[in-house]
Order: structure tokens, then C-alpha cells, then sequence
């Protein structure tokens, strides 16, 4: 564990530039009434505080370039009370005694919750000669314990960071595309630490002390915050290759080899390669055509719930102590998806294993099988869990296409049944022995990113080895059983993170 001080917001080295805040960047919603933010910009810096406003404007702050009487909170940056109480008398304003004149952390930590906090005296730069000390390294706000392993990051879907951790996927989706897998994962691994922070970088020394953030990353991060922007980033997707990629492998069944062969070939679009008679598809790949424009539309939760009880009522008749789970994103909480991904199990030993054949013929002929892809268990109890830390697992499952009804509005009006009635969903199910539910459930739980810390995690502090179907103990040269992901973490040490806090 590192401890991480939470920067005393020192201005940063700034090239000189002429930028103007225009009022277009306030078209946001302002949520909180009655609160008018005036950034100071002396010893901030025209670009700092040019970002900072956008920030708090996107929060739903009101903010003024301009000092105005209407101004509530003047928030400066290594300033001390007097110095800027001095600015103010200079500015001769009517109403300068009713502002709050307040520090930049408190600036931050509404930023970090999305909405003002109570004013505390530390915030206040005193007008007394005592305004030394605006920071104090002992209050718990202003520390945060980063661990490198993601299993040990209370990650939610809340993404303060976002501006930063988007374009670090970027980048890493582009080395993933350049099959530069180190690249790759030093890029997912800075964003998920950027996922995790709970106050929103705004200076380069608010990375201070952090894990996993090398120097490549740092200065993607310092070029979005001189310039709200990083050139990099607009390279790669405007470049070819990542263009080509990004939308190849939108299609289902199209994987970076197959995504490299068509770009090589010079195909640029998806309709060059419907039209070319040369291009041997798969059975997977067509049916990747055919239901394109649903699948690249994504999963809303509420498509996923509809599936889980679709599926549900179907195992349930079948075997009526069958457990059905929805996995995936979904169980993290995530609002939209790129499919839906569903684990069954049985408690009477065995029994899973006439589930899926039986449930896909149910749904074939109800019409609701568009396509499915099933490979049989290759789990072998004599092998020790996989090393790998992106290893597939060896379960029995499916990938299918299923047609999910559109949930009626019951308008009954022309554009009702013009409409299709249906939708193409992607659903991946995976059937494991009732011993294994609870390695499989963590292991199809997600995200990519926690899996793989926890791997490494249990490799290099534990010499564990755990995937998918078990865990291994190797001091002690014995398999861990576990009925629930509670166990796991148990035995790995590990304090238990619910499945919202795997967002990492
Ligand atoms: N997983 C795994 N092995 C695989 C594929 C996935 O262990 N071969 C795990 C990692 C996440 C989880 O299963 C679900 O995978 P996805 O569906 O790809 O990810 P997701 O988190 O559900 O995100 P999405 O919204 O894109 O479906
Ligand atoms: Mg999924």
C-alpha cells in the first residue's frame, strides 16, 4: 500500500497562451442555485483555470469569467487570504465582503462530489495572518491509499476522471490493435487507477505518489489538462488503422486476426466486404451481418433484465433448482452492454450438463434462437488453473444471437407495426458444475481489468493460482474450495468487494 498526499496544488509550468472563455462553455444545466463560482486566475494560470471553469460548469456550477456582484464564491490557488482580499479592494466592487474566499481544495472536493460540500475552515483562506495552513496532510480527505491491484480498489461506475481514462482506452484499444499487448496493459492499468481516484485530477501533482502511472501516460494526462485535449488521441482515431479496426471488429465473430487480414487486403468499410464475393466469411461472421445494426446498438439494462427472466422461465421448467445468473457488466451495475452474459448451475452433481441443449432447443422453437455457437466442457481436474492472466476459461457454453420481443407500448398506431417488433441480442451462457459456480461467477463477473489483478494478485502476494474453475494453493499443494465469492477473497486475503466496487 502507498499513501498518496493529495497535492498542495502548486501552479503548474505553463506555455503561454491566448485563450478566451467564451460563455458556449456554460451551456450546461446549473444545478445548484445560488452559487456563482469566480476563479481567481493569478497563480493559476489562463489554461488551468480555463479547464477548471469548464469542469465546474459541467458539474452544474455557475461559473463567471468575469468578477461580478453576483459572484458568491471566490475560489483561488496558492493565494493567501490578504493577497487576494488586496485583488479584491483593487477590482472596487460594491459586495466584497459577502464572498466566500475560498481555497482550491474545496474547489476539488466538490468536483470529487459532484456538488458543493459544506464550507469547513480549512477551505477558508483566512484574512488573519494565519492562512498557512490550507492543507493538512492528517485530514482524511486529502489522502487516499492506492493499492496497484485492482482487487484492492473500491472501483464503482462513477468515472470522475473520465476526460482522462477515455483517452488512455483509446490509446490502449490502438496498441491492443497493434498487437502491442505491454502497451496495452500499461495503458488500462493507468486508467483504472484514474477510475478509481475519488476527486478529479486537476493538477499534475494530484498524481503524485500514485501507482502504475509512467512517465507515456503522465503526459497524455498533462497535455488534456493544458489543453482540455490530447493530440495523440485525435492521431489515433483519425488514423486509418484504427478506423478500420474499431469497425471490423464491431461486427460479431471478427477478431484482431481476421480484423488484420481484411485491412491488409485494403478493405476500409463493411460494405466492401459484404460486396466481395473473394472473402470466405464464418457461419459466426455472417450471422455478424445480418444482425449488425442490433448489435452494434449495444444492450440497455432493461434488455438484459428481459433476457435474464426470458431465460429463467425457460430453465426453470426444465430444472426447476437450477441457478440462473445474469453476469457480466450488468451485475456490476452498468446501465448499457455489449451483450449479456448468463451462468447456470445445478446443485445435484451432474445435472447442469443436460441444461443448455435442452434450453436452446426451448428457445429455437419459440422462434428466439437466431444463432448460437456451442462448445462442449474442456475441463480437465488433473490440470492446475491457468498462469495466464487473459486464459479462457473450459466450460460448456454458447455464444448465441437471441430475438428478444420489443416490450409493447400498446399504441397500436402505424409506426407500432411498421417497426420490427424484436431485437437481435447478443447472450453468452456458461453452464458450470456447482463446485466451480463460485470461481465462475467471479471469474464472468468482471471487469477485464479486476480479473486480471486478482490473478496477478493471487500469483505474485499469495502464489496462488486462480482462474475460472478453482484456486490452487501452492505452499500448500492443495485446491481451495469455495461455495461463494466470499470464500475466494477470504482465501486470498482479500477484503470482499461487492460486484459494483469490480468497475475497475
Ligand atoms: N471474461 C473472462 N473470459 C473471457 C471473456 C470474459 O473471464 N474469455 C470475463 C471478464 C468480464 C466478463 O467475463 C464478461 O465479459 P464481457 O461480456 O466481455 O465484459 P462485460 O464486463 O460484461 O462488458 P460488456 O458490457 O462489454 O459486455
Ligand atoms: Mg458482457
Amino acid at each position: 500500500m502507498e499513501m498518496v498526499r493529495r497535492s498542495p496544488m502548486l501552479p503548474m509550468k505553463k506555455k503561454k497562451k491566448i485563450l478566451d472563455f467564451s460563455p458556449a462553455f456554460c451551456n450546461y444545466e446549473v444545478k445548484y442555485k445560488g452559487i456563482v463560482l469566480y476563479l481567481l486566475e493569478r497563480r493559476m494560470g489562463t489554461s488551468r483555470r480555463r479547464f477548471l471553469m469548464e469542469l465546474a460548469c459541467k458539474r452544474g456550477f455557475q461559473v463567471e469569467s468575469e468578477l461580478r456582484d453576483s459572484v458568491t464564491h471566490v475560489v483561488a490557488e496558492n493565494n493567501s487570504g490578504p493577497e487576494v482580499l488586496e485583488w479584491l479592494e483593487s477590482k472596487k466592487l460594491s459586495n466584497k465582503i459577502q464572498f466566500q474566499i475560498l481555497d482550491i481544495s474545496w474547489f476539488t472536493e466538490c468536483m470529487g462530489a459532484g456538488g458543493p460540500v459544506e464550507i469547513q475552515s480549512r477551505h477558508l483562506l483566512r484574512v488573519q495572518k494565519d492562512c498557512s495552513a490550507n492543507f493538512n496532510p492528517q485530514l482524511p480527505s486529502s489522502c487516499v491509499r492506492v493499492s496497484q491491484y485492482a482487487c484492492q480498489r473500491h472501483t464503482t461506475l462513477q468515472d470522475i476522471n473520465r476526460v482522462f481514462t477515455d483517452a488512455l482506452e483509446i490509446l490502449a484499444e490502438n496498441f491492443e490493435f497493434c498487437e502491442n499487448k505491454e502497451q496495452c496493459a500499461k495503458f488500462l492499468r493507468a486508467s483504472s487507477i484514474l477510475k478509481y481516484l475519488p476527486f478529479p485530477v486537476v493538477t499534475m501533482n494530484d498524481l503524485e505518489g500514485l501507482p502504475l502511472l509512467e512517465k507515456e501516460v503522465k503526459s497524455i494526462i498533462e497535455e488534456i489538462l493544458e489543453d482540455g485535449k490530447c493530440s495523440t488521441v485525435q492521431e489515433v482515431t483519425n488514423g486509418e488503422r484504427y478506423k478500420a479496426f474499431k469497425l471490423f471488429t464491431s461486427v460479431f465473430g471478427v477478431g484482431l486476426k481476421t480484423a488484420e487480414k481484411w485491412y491488409r487486403m485494403g478493405f476500409r468499410t463493411l460494405e466492401e466486404i459484404k460486396n466481395n464475393q473473394d472473402i470466405k466469411l464464418t457461419k459466426m461472421q455472417k450471422f455478424g451481418f445480418l444482425y449488425y445494426d442490433d448489435i452494434v446498438s449495444l444492450v440497455s439494462k432493461t434488455e438484459a433484465y428481459a433476457v435474464d427472466k426470458l431465460v429463467k422461465d425457460i430453465v426453470w421448467k426444465l430444472v426447476p433448482d437450477a441457478v440462473v445468473t445474469l453476469t457480466g457488466g450488468f451485475r456490476r451495475g452498468k446501465e448499457i452492454g455489449h451483450d449479456v452474459d448468463i451462468l447456470i448451475t445445478c446443485p445435484r452433481k451432474g445435472k447442469e450438463k443436460t441444461i443448455l441443449n435442452s434450453m436452446l432447443t426451448i428457445l429455437k422453437n419459440q422462434g428466439l434462437l437466431l444463432y448460437s455457437d456451442t462448445i462442449e466442457s474442456t475441463f480437465n481436474e488433473a490440470k492446475l488453473p491457468s498462469r495466464k492472466v487473459d486464459a479462457l476459461d473450459h466450460f460448456q457454453k454458447s455464444f448465441t444471437i437471441l430475438k428478444l420481443p420489443k416490450i409493447s407500448m400498446g399504441t397500436g398506431n402505424r409506426e407500432d407495426t411498421e417497426s420490427k417488433s424484436w431485437k437481435a441480442i447478443r447472450v453468452d451462457f456458461v453452464i458450470t458444475p456447482s463446485e466451480q459456480y463460485a470461481f465462475a461467477l467471479l471469474g464472468w463477473t468482471g471487469s477485464r481489468q479486476f480479473e486480471r489483478d486478482l490473478r496477478r494478485y493471487a500469483t505474485h502476494e499469495k502464489k496462488m493460482m486462480l482462474d475460472n474453475h478453482g484456486l490452487y494453493d501452492k505452499t500448500k499443494n492443495v485446491f481451495l474450495k469455495a461455495n461463494t465469492e466470499e470464500d475466494i477473497f477470504g482465501h486470498l486475503g482479500l477484503d470482499y468487494l461487492e460486484p459494483w466496487e469490480r468497475n475497475a
